[in-house]
C-alpha cells in the first residue's frame, strides 16, 4: 500500500513538474518576427526564406529522424508584442528560434529564449548589444551595426569625400544606434555632422526636418531607420530639389524601398552583406523562392541560412540539447548560400563583409 502510495505521488509529482506533455515526434521551430506593419516586407521575406529551408529538410525526412514543425509568430517590429510571441513559443515546446528580426525585439525576447534554454538565431539584428551580453545560445548570422556604421562612414568621408553631413535616426535600437556609430567613426575621421535628430517612428512628412537639413548645409543625409520612412523621405528630398547622396544601412534593402522611392532614388547608398545573387550556392534558394514567393528581399537568404545552420547543427550534435547544439554552431563551419561561415566567441559571424550597395536600373546593385 505504502509503495503504491509512494508510485502514485512520484506519478503526481512527474506530472505537476513536466505538464501533461508527451515527448514530441516533431522538432519545434519558432520563426519569430515582423510580419505585418512599417516593417512587414522585409520581415515576410525572411520568413519565406526560414520555410522554404524547413519544407527541403522535411522532404529529406527532417532531422534526428524527426519532421520539423515550425510556429511562425509576427512580433509587429513590437519589442513588448515580441516578449509576449517569445512566452508564447517557449510554452509551445520549441527547441530553437529563428528570429527576431528587429534588434528593439530580439534583445528582450533573448532574456526569456535564454532563460527557457531556446538556441536563439537572428537573420537581421545588427545592434552590438544582441551578442554583447554573454548568451551562449544567441547566434546572428548578419554583421553589426559598429561595423556597418564605419563602413558607411569611411564610403561618405572617403570615397564621396563630404565634409558636412545630416543624420536622421527612427530613435530605435537598430536606428538610432546604427546612427551613433556612423557620427562616431565618421567624427574620428575629420567630418562635421551639422545636424543629429531623432524623428518617431511613425513620421512620413519630413519636409521640416529636410529644410533645417538644408539651411545646416549638408553635403549628405544619413538615415538611421528602415525603409517604410527612408522612401518617402528621400522622395521628399528629390522633390524639395535636393541631389544630395542618401545613405542607409541594411534596413532599406528591400523591394519595396525602390517601388515606393521610384525614379527619386538616384545618388542611393547602402550598407549590407556581399552579392547574394551571384553567390554560387544561392542560385538554386532564389529560383526556388522566386516560383512561389516572387521577388526575393536580400533577408530570404539570411532566414533560409539561418534554418540551415540550426538543423545542420541539431544533426551534428545528435541531440536538441541546447548547450550541446551552441557548442556545436560556436566551434564548426557551416556551408550557406553565400560560401563557408563561422562565429566567434559572442555568436557574431567570424567574419563579415559590409559593402556598399547602389541602386541602379531599378534594382539593388553592389557599388563597384
Ligand atoms: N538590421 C536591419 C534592421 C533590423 C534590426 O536590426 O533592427
Amino acid at each position: 500500500m505504502k509503495a503504491l502510495t509512494l508510485t502514485a505521488a512520484v506519478g503526481l509529482a512527474s506530472l505537476l513538474i513536466f505538464g501533461c506533455q508527451k515527448p514530441s515526434d516533431t522538432i519545434k521551430i519558432g520563426l519569430a518576427g515582423v510580419q505585418t506593419g512599417p516593417d512587414g516586407q522585409i520581415g515576410s521575406t525572411m520568413f519565406y526564406g526560414s520555410q522554404i529551408a524547413i519544407e527541403e529538410w522535411n522532404e529529406k525526412g527532417g532531422v534526428l529522424s524527426k519532421k520539423i514543425e515550425a510556429i511562425s509568430r509576427d512580433d509587429e517590429a513590437k519589442p513588448q508584442q515580441a516578449v509576449a510571441v517569445a512566452q508564447e513559443l517557449v510554452a509551445s515546446g520549441i527547441v530553437a528560434v529563428i528570429g527576431h528580426f528587429n534588434s528593439g525585439c530580439t534583445i528582450p525576447s533573448s532574456e526569456i529564449y535564454s532563460q527557457n534554454k531556446v538556441i536563439q538565431i537572428t537573420p537581421g539584428s545588427t545592434n552590438p548589444t544582441v551578442t554583447e551580453r554573454g548568451i551562449r545560445s544567441l547566434f546572428r548570422i548578419v554583421g553589426r551595426d559598429d561595423q556597418q556604421g564605419s563602413c558607411a562612414a569611411e564610403f561618405v568621408s572617403g570615397t564621396l569625400a563630404k565634409q558636412k553631413v545630416a543624420v536622421l535616426h527612427n530613435k530605435t535600437a537598430y536606428g538610432q544606434g546604427l546612427a551613433e556609430e556612423f557620427k562616431k567613426t565618421y567624427e574620428q575621421m575629420g567630418g562635421t555632422v551639422v545636424l543629429f535628430d531623432g524623428l518617431g517612428a511613425e513620421d512620413l512628412d519630413f519636409r521640416a526636418t529636410l529644410s533645417a537639413v538644408a539651411n545646416a548645409g549638408a553635403e549628405a543625409l544619413f538615415w538611421g531607420g528602415m525603409y517604410g520612412q527612408a522612401a518617402p523621405m528621400l522622395v521628399q528630398l528629390r522633390s524639395s530639389g535636393s541631389a544630395i547622396p542618401f545613405i542607409s544601412g541594411d534596413g532599406s534593402i528591400v523591394p519595396e524601398f525602390i517601388s515606393t522611392a521610384g525614379a527619386h532614388a538616384s545618388e542611393v547608398y547602402l550598407t549590407f552583406g556581399p552579392d547574394y545573387k551571384t553567390a554560387q550556392g544561392s542560385k538554386a534558394f532564389l529560383d526556388k523562392y522566386r516560383k512561389r514567393f516572387g521577388e526575393e528581399g536580400p533577408y530570404s537568404v539570411y532566414g533560409y541560412d539561418a534554418v540551415n545552420i540550426l538543423l545542420s547543427a541539431i544533426e551534428k550534435a545528435g541531440t536538441t540539447d541546447s548547450d550541446k547544439v551552441a557548442e556545436t554552431i560556436r566551434s564548426g563551419t557551416f556551408t550557406t548560400t553565400l560560401g563557408d561561415i563561422s562565429f566567434d566567441d559572442k555568436g557574431d559571424l567570424a567574419k563579415s563583409y559590409y559593402i556598399l550597395w547602389t541602386v541602379r536600373d531599378g534594382k539593388f546593385t553592389p557599388l563597384n
